[in-house]
């Protein structure tokens, strides 16, 4: 089937900051690339969980769980890696928005993994969205950062 996923506009909403090269290249990433990332995972969703549900898009070729990195445990967040472009399109079209652990995932075109983008970014360790948010998810450590520490 060709591919549905043409305009890189409409690709990803994400723009990774740490991503070195131009516009352009990320675009062009974005369009070619075999790994997605998921996001609004448990904390305590395991590898064997998502590889479980992850390879009805396709055979995985690796997957690596997002950690926190001060306490190096699961942080909500992992990259799928797929053999195939249209596995990985299939993956956002059928499993983004699907339930994982009571919780609904969010998949997206990620660039491609690097040594270094499994740990979380807050500074707290984990997720910049951690430390932002206001509300109560037992399933991702409580209150966010910010309100543990009023
Ligand atoms: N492909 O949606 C994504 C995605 N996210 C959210 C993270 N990653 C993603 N990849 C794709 N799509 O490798 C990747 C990152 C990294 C790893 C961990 O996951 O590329 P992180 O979530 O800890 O850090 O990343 P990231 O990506 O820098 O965080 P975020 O939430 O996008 O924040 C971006 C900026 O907005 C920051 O400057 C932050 O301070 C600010 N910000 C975020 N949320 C708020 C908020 N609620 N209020 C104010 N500012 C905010």
């Amino acid at each position: 089937m060709a591919s549905l996923f043409k305009d890189p506009t409409k690709l990803s909403a994400y723009r990774d900051r740490r991503f070195s090269g131009t516009q352009e290249e990320y675009e062009e990433a974005l369009l070619t690339s075999t790994t997605v990332y998921v996001g609004n995972m448990s904390f305590y969703t395991t590898e064997e969980q998502v590889y479980e549900l992850f390879s009805r898009a396709g055979e995985i070729k690796k997957m690596v769980m997002g950690l926190d990195k001060n306490s190096k445990t699961p942080c909500g967040f992992c990259f799928v890696m797929y053999y195939s472009r249209e596995d990985a399109e299939d993956t956002v079209k059928y499993i983004s928005g699907t339930i994982l652990d009571d919780r609904p995932i969010r998949v997206d075109f990620d660039w491609g993994f690097q040594e270094g983008r499994q740990w979380g970014r807050g500074r707290s360790g984990g997720q910049v969205r951690d430390e932002y948010r206001t509300d109560y998810d037992p399933g991702r450590g409580g209150y966010g950062k910010i309100v543990q520490k009023e």
